[in-house]
């Protein structure tokens, strides 16, 4: 079938990432795929490897929906945002398409409210269009995740990986400006070897450990993060990732001035311990706690130290966590069942 995918790029790559992914999976099931976006700066960082079935299109250039062939589904991801963008491309295929069904997917969230909102409709009351409200999640009663593309070569690769005792250990960071990579890289040992992402707020400094990756496409990022021991992901895409490949990961979540950022940290933190030793737990959350929470910072080396101890604990709990997540729903799949296992919708 064809799907239309629209993609607003608010700030970063995440936007840009889950759509790019979303529409490859898409693909790779046999869809064709129109992935509506603003901003061929950002999916160019992200290469998109040419595939026939899927087109890239900059709205600011194609004002026109295509209608050839017509849309079976339309997939706005993040569209809750759409109000804060003023390129509103998705009215133009609510306008041409009034019928055709519109998922609306919403951002990632481990909050237990999202299962009771996962498939609620809402009606405009200007324009009768409706969407259906799809959240991704960690649990059954959620969209869950992306995980269709998971390459099961990377578990190999990681499984194989030495026990943590005395040893240097490769770690990756990608984190936004505000992470206080010094007090990292003062936490580190002097045979730990860091590859920082770019855009991680990173400035040089001499450091025999430390060294710089370049920005790999998302087809390559999964087999970036395997190569670590440990990974400091952020956002929500990369977030995913670390989890899907079964690594120890400390999150560093995308910032909001209303602070609400560290309740939903909390809340993910709560379900990634469930069933996990008490130390483990606590020197899982303290880093975590430390990475997000600039009044925790200077505790960071203390708190790197004591979870570096229980790496081996910590390894293992992340294949656990792999497996719940891998044995979970997955949202292309869960997305395609919904639409063809709903009422078809009766044009007017
Ligand atoms: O870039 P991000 O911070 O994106 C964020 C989040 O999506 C957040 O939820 C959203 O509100 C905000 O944007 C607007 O982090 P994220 O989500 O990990 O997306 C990064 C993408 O970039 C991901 O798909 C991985 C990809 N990537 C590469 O392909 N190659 C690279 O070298 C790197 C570092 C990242």
């Amino acid at each position: 079938m064809q799907v239309d995918v629209i993609c607003k790029v608010i700030d970063n790559f995440g936007d840009a990432g889950f759509c790019l992914r979303l529409a490859r999976a898409l693909v790779d099931k046999g869809h064709r795929v129109r992935l509506y976006h603003d901003d061929d700066a950002v999916f160019a960082k992200l290469q998109p490897q040419l595939q026939k079935s899927l087109d890239l299109i900059d709205t600011r250039e194609q004002v026109k929906p295509a209608a050839n062939p017509p849309p079976d589904l339309i997939i706005e991801p993040f569209g809750t945002s759409s109000e804060q963008t003023s390129h509103r491309f998705d009215l133009r295929l609510k306008h041409a398409f009034p019928n055709i069904p519109w998922l609306l997917v919403d951002y990632l969230s481990a909050e237990s409210w999202v299962e009771d909102f996962h498939l609620k409709q809402s009606k405009d009351p200007s324009t009768g269009h409706v969407s259906t409200y799809f959240y991704p999640g960690f649990t059954p009663e959620t969209g869950g995740l992306i995980h269709c593309d998971v390459n099961a070569g990377h578990f190999i690769a990681n499984q194989q990986k030495r026990s943590w005792s005395d040893r240097g250990l490769d770690i990756f960071v990608f984190a936004y400006n505000s992470a206080p990579l010094t007090l990292l890289f003062d936490a580190c040992a002097t045979h730990d070897k860091i590859v920082i992402a770019p855009s991680s707020g990173f400035t040089h400094r001499n450091d025999h450990r430390i060294s710089v990756s370049p920005f790999v496409s998302q087809e390559d990022f999964d087999a970036l993060l395997v190569k670590h021991d440990a990974v400091f992901v952020r956002g929500e895409d990369s977030f995913v990732r670390a989890q899907l490949l079964g690594l120890p990961f400390v999150w560093q979540i995308y910032p909001t001035t209303d602070g609400q950022h560290l309740h939903k940290l909390h809340h993910f933190l709560r379900l990634y311990l469930q069933g996990c030793k008490s130390d483990l737990a606590s020197a899982v959350c303290d880093v975590f706690l430390c990475w997000n929470e600039p009044s925790r910072q200077s505790d960071l080396a203390a708190a790197w130290k004591t979870l570096q101890a229980q790496g081996d604990a910590w390894v293992e709990h992340s294949r656990l966590w792999q497996k719940r997540l891998l044995d979970g729903p997955e949202l292309v799949g869960k997305i395609l069942t919904w639409h063809f296992d709903r009422p078809p919708t009766l044009p007017k």
